[in-house]
């Protein structure tokens, strides 16, 4: 008795399921125009480089989208400050995540501490201006506006009130994400990558508040282009994470204003890129282009563990303006997909086979010794104009996270001996220099005795350091010690 009065429950049920199903997740619609909304729900909004939760099956509704302009002060880099203009506190700002047939409520809200009137105009919008008409907004004002989400695709977002340019170069760019009807497919992480150029009037590294320069950005004369609104946004503790055998998303855009991204990822190669945010998949891919004003979705797996390098590859940018970001993989090693180093040989292209590293034996001793302070310095200029700026910079400040400071270096200052011996024979391993970490290989530098001893003093007599000044003889010594 108890037991049919279920099954007819059940029956019931599956009648009402069904019936739901051909009503709603069967049906086809004309255009997106026409998929109904019901209820609504106040949108999730992230901060970089976290995306909102996906959209799976969810059905089309009516999406609040609260969004708070504040104009604050952050760090670029090191010791050099900037006001960020931003969409929720964020450069790039909120990532805001949406599906085909919702209609979106905009409320663009102005907080009353700005000193200026912004707008938003979204890529994802049909409508003049994409928004921007209708939300310009003073400071301490809100303005609101719906739309109706038609295109699917990953689209930019920015301020578009003048000087529009200067507006998008203080930060004021974003990503919204449409994704199609039931969904994008799953995968394992997905992360949120901006790129954007900015113009500082002190040159790139010049420390404290650094104000906004024009004609700079005219030029298109970037002094730091970054992923994430600054250099570090990526690195290091900052870094991105994923295991083995995962599938990473990246839904990269580029804000500009001025320059175009070459996306790639050092070690990497892109299973599927959704070229240009839009519809189209191409396979296999090394570097993909993002346009000012454009984005990409980019997806691959992780095969190996080890740390991947994301760069503009206009390779500059990634090692002297800061577009470098990383992400850090971890689990087992598969020898077969990377075999690490095997071999470490030199390899001359005129010669029959692989040679052997050639000793500091069969470096030339310089054929003019230095006879005074004055010509070591100018002697040791030179040398360091050769080899050693190409790493540690023309002041001797080093690159953050990759190439030591050799300026006011602690490290340098503490001990001449260890200092000689890295120039003699190289050095890899974790060292700390000035308080920060590096963990990278200089390699033995080709030069002589005497060169080792003249491009040390002028290092040590150079950018406030102790002022040693380093013999042959002392190099000599260290050396024979080995
Ligand atoms: C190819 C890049 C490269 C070149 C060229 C190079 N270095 Fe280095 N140097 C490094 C790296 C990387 C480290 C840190 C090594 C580590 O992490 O163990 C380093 C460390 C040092 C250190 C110790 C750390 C510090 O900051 O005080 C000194 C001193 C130094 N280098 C001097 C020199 C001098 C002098 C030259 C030129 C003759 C030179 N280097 C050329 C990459 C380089
Ligand atoms: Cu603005």
């Amino acid at each position: 008795m108890k037991s049919t009065h279920l099954s007819k429950m059940t029956l019931l049920l599956i009648l009402l399921t069904m019936f739901s199903c051909f009503n709603n997740e069967k049906k086809e619609y004309a255009s997106a125009e026409e998929i109904p909304v019901n209820r609504e729900m106040n949108a999730e909004l992230t901060s970089p480089p976290y995306v909102p939760t996906p959209i799976g099956k969810r059905k089309a509704k009516k999406l609040i989208v609260k969004m708070e302009i504040k104009e604050q002060e952050g760090e670029i880099t090191d010791g050099v400050r900037y006001v960020y203009w931003t969409f929720g506190g964020s450069v790039p700002g909120s990532f805001i995540r949406t599906r085909v047939g919702d209609e979106v409520e905009f409320h663009l809200q102005n907080h009353p501490d700005n000193k200026l009137p912004h707008n938003i105009d979204l890529h994802a919008v049909n409508g003049p201006g994409g928004g921007a008409e209708s939300s310009f907004v003073a400071p301490g004002h809100e303005k609101i506006f719906s739309f109706k989400v038609l295109n699917p695709g990953l689209y930019v977002y920015h301020c578009a009130t003048a000087p529009v340019g200067m507006h998008i170069a203080n930060g004021m760019y974003g990503l919204i994400l449409v994704e199609p009807d039931g969904g994008l497919p799953p995968v394992d992480k997905e992360y949120y990558v901006m790129q954007g150029d900015f113009y500082t009037k002190g040159a790139n590294g010049e420390r404290g508040l650094q104000p906004f320069d024009m004609q700079k950005a005219v030029d298109e004369k970037a002094d730091y282009v970054v992923f994430n609104g600054n250099v570090n946004a990526l690195t290091g503790d900052n870094a991105l994470t994923a295991k083995v055998g995962e599938t990473v998303r990246l839904f990269v855009g580029n804000g500009g204003p001025g320059l175009v991204s070459s996306f790639h990822v050092i070690g990497e190669i892109f299973d599927k890129v959704h070229v240009e945010g839009g519809d189209v998949i191409n396979e296999n891919v090394q570097t993909t282009l993002i346009p000012a004003g454009g984005a990409a979705i980019v997806e691959f797996k992780v095969d190996v563990p080890g740390t991947f390098i994301l760069v503009d590859h206009s390779i500059f940018r990634a090692f002297n303006k800061g577009a470098l970001g990383m992400l850090k993989v971890e689990g087992e090693k598969d020898k077969k997909i990377y075999s690490g180093e095997l071999m470490d040989n030199i390899y001359l292209p005129e010669g029959p086979g692989i040679q052997s590293m050639p000793t500091t034996n069969e470096i030339k001793e310089s054929e003019i010794p230095a006879k005074s302070l004055a010509e070591q310095l100018e002697f040791g200029k030179q040398i360091y104009g050769q080899t050693c700026i190409a790493c540690h910079q023309a002041e001797g400040q080093g690159i953050p996270n990759a190439f030591p400071p050799l300026a006011k270096s602690d490290y340098l200052n503490a001990d001449v001996n260890r200092a000689i011996d890295i120039v003699l024979h190289g050095k890899t391993g974790e060292i700390t220099v000035n308080g920060a970490k590096y963990n990278s290989v200089m390699t033995k530098q080709m030069i002589s005795q005497e060169e080792i001893a003249n491009v040390l003093t002028y290092v040590y007599n150079s950018w406030g350091n102790n002022k040693t000044v380093v013999t042959p003889e002392m190099v000599k010594k260290v050396k024979d010690k080995k």
